[in-house]
């Protein structure tokens, strides 16, 4: 890459220290607008996908709320199923400071889309009573599994304004330095209680179109949006080239699962066999 640096010296040595960095206001309102039609088509096409074929997609993490209807926690992965969405992927703006901070070519391991976004309640789907929290834990935790090395960097895009009031992302500061065994827990994987002092927390806040960077062994959680409208950032994983991981080790095996329903349910769509039952405006 033969572009100037897009990091300032103050901003790689926050990065040393604490381990995340928040790049605000880094995609258009037009870019933000067009990521969240991409996210009503991507729920509206594994929700339909899944009722249309009586079979819930691996795809799709969705739970029942003790308050009543359900939430869409995450799908996951999604980059086959959005142009617009694998681009922002590779999108010069997110790839040269990963670029910078991990000092080679990244390279994309996994990619998903954390909604927190509240639906209407549907029958036909296994869901847990459960919310749409996510644990105090790293991703690395979670990578370690495949060999991956712990210098990935893992990267929110925010596509609906984040802030203390709707479960957005918690990271503890410095936390990056050392790795910390995980427990197993009801929703993932979580450190013991005690080896992170939990009121060191920061909740970060920044507009849609932000961009979060955290190292893979940062300690984060994010508490429920309590509110009723979506919660949506794309969480990317890239690993430093130099690993030569090989592509979509975690991701591929779901993609080849779940596309033929996909594409039987389209079938169906486009000859009149099934209707939607869902859509995604009204619960927005
Ligand atoms: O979306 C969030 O609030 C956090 C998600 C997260 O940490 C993850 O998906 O690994
Ligand atoms: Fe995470």
């Amino acid at each position: 890459m033969a572009n100037p640096a897009c990091l300032n010296a103050d901003q790689l040595a926050f990065w040393e220290t604490n381990g995340f960095l928040v790049l605000p206001s880094v995609f258009t309102a037009a870019e933000v607008s067009s990521m969240r039609a991409e996210a009503d088509f991507i729920l509206e096409l594994i929700i339909n996908s899944s009722l249309c074929n009586q079979r819930q997609s691996r795809r799709l993490d969705i739970r029942k709320r003790q308050t009543g209807g359900m939430v869409v926690r995450k799908i996951q992965p999604i980059n086959d199923l959005s142009l617009i969405l694998s681009r922002v992927s590779e999108d010069e703006r997110l790839l040269r400071p990963m670029y910078e901070l991990m000092a080679d070519q990244p390279v994309l391991m996994e990619e998903k889309l954390n909604y927190k976004q509240p639906v209407q309640s549907m029958d036909g789907f296994r869901v847990p009573l459960d919310d749409d929290r996510f644990p105090v834990h790293n991703d690395w935790a979670y990578y370690l599994y495949n060999g991956y090395p712990d210098d990935i960097i893992s990267s929110a895009i925010t596509i609906d304004d984040c802030h203390t009031g709707n479960g957005t992302i918690c990271v503890f500061p410095g936390t990056h330095h050392e790795h910390i065994d995980h427990n197993r827990v009801r929703n993932g994987l979580e450190v013991p209680d005690g080896t992170v002092d939990l009121s060191t927390g920061v909740l970060l806040d920044a507009p849609a179109g932000s961009v979060m960077l955290f190292h893979a062994k940062l300690v984060h959680t994010s508490e429920p949006n309590p509110t009723s409208h979506p919660r949506r950032v794309m969480i990317y994983s890239h690993y430093p080239q130099r690993a030569n991981m090989g592509i979509d080790v975690r991701n591929g095996p779901n993609r080849l699962r779940e596309s033929p329903w996909e594409w039987d349910y389209r079938r169906r769509k486009e000859i009149g066999e099934y209707v939607d039952e869902f859509r995604a405006e009204v619960n927005a």
